[in-house]
């Protein structure tokens, strides 16, 4: 009796550790797609871990009610969670990476039309590569909502040949508030007419090839956030842009404006300034830049000078409701 006890307690820990084995390095189906948890691959020293991958491939989908149909098909779907590792002298994170290729996705329903298509994509949060986009075509009519959640309305239509967004400030583990991004596209156009709860754009441009760095600061923990994002690109095009978003959701929306401006010899230049402490902003920018910022920061009073200034005649620029205010 007591052996036959030993060995179903034998017996039930052999299972516990081939579960726990299962668990730690191999897959579970869910409908037409693949979920693993915890696994790790790579050659060597290189290793790149993720806490959770999910993805499906050669999925088509189609949806029909009564407020219109979506269709979405593609070759390969999916997205990585809390990647970890390092590759040789790189060291990789993400806190998720979404990725998509061969795709093409319509959506009509009674606020509009949006239909795009692409050989890939990819979309990393908190990591290095931000966007990451090959021969994308998208359009959009009516409204719509990015990725935001942000509405806008009227119609955008774009082309990418290539188009990525790297996320340095990620990438040299910069403290979290800094922002620090660079842009490079090649042949790329779009046309745009648009305005919604984060802002305005009106313009076109076809370029050949395009580079932009934006730079500056966005937290919840800091009321007069600033930046700055200056581009350069080789093609036609102009433009304005109006920005009054509060990204990070502090109760300051980030103001400003943008243009893309033709100069001779088909080069554009490009300027897109949002603060969400203007008043600060306009004294710094008296100088023309000759007296560096840290200076005047110095001069000036701390935290938000637009809403100490507005608030002396009883009004305030803060919205008191926003999620991280
Ligand atoms: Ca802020
Ligand atoms: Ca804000």
């Amino acid at each position: 009796m007591a052996e036959s006890i030993d060995s179903l307690v034998a017996r039930i820990e052999d299972a516990k550790s081939r579960i726990q084995e299962s668990q730690n390095s191999l897959t579970d189906l869910r409908g037409n797609g693949i979920s693993i948890r915890e696994g790790m691959v790579g050659p060597g020293e290189g290793k790149v871990g993720a806490k959770r991958i999910d993805f499906k491939a050669g999925y088509a989908e189609v949806e029909v009610d009564e407020r219109g149909a979506r269709i979405s098909s593609g070759l390969l779907q999916g997205s990585v969670e809390n990647v970890e590792g390092r590759l040789g002298p790189l060291g990789i994170r993400a806190e998720r990476i979404d990725f998509k290729a061969g795709y093409a996705e319509v959506e009509v329903d009674e606020r509009g039309a949006r239909i795009s298509s692409g050989v890939a994509s990819v979309r990393g949060e908190g990591s290095l590569i931000k966007e990451y986009d090959i021969s994308t075509y998208e359009g959009k009519v009516g409204t719509w909502e990015d990725a935001n959640g942000n509405t806008r309305g009227g119609f955008s239509g774009n082309f990418r040949g290539a188009r990525t967004e790297v996320d340095l400030a990620n990438g040299l583990n910069l403290p979290e508030e800094n922002v620090l991004e660079v842009e490079l596209g090649a042949g790329t156009a779009a046309v745009e007419a648009s305005a919604g709860t984060d802002g305005f754009s009106f313009g076109g441009s076809a370029d050949l090839a395009s580079v932009a760095i934006t730079e500056g600061t966005s937290s919840a923990e800091i009321e007069n956030d600033e930046t700055t994002r200056i581009g350069a690109n080789l093609g036609p095009g102009a433009g304005v842009r109006g920005h009054w978003d509060d990204v990070d959701g502090d109760g300051f929306r980030e103001v400003g404006l943008g243009a893309d401006v033709p100069l001779p010899a088909g080069i554009g230049i490009s300027l897109d300034v949002k603060t969400e402490d203007p008043l600060r902003t306009a004294l710094n920018s008296i100088d023309g830049g000759l007296i560096p910022d840290a200076i005047t920061d110095a001069i000036l009073p701390e935290g938000n000078l637009t809403e100490s200034t507005v608030n002396l005649f009883g009004g305030s620029i803060r919205d008191e409701n926003a999620p991280n205010a």
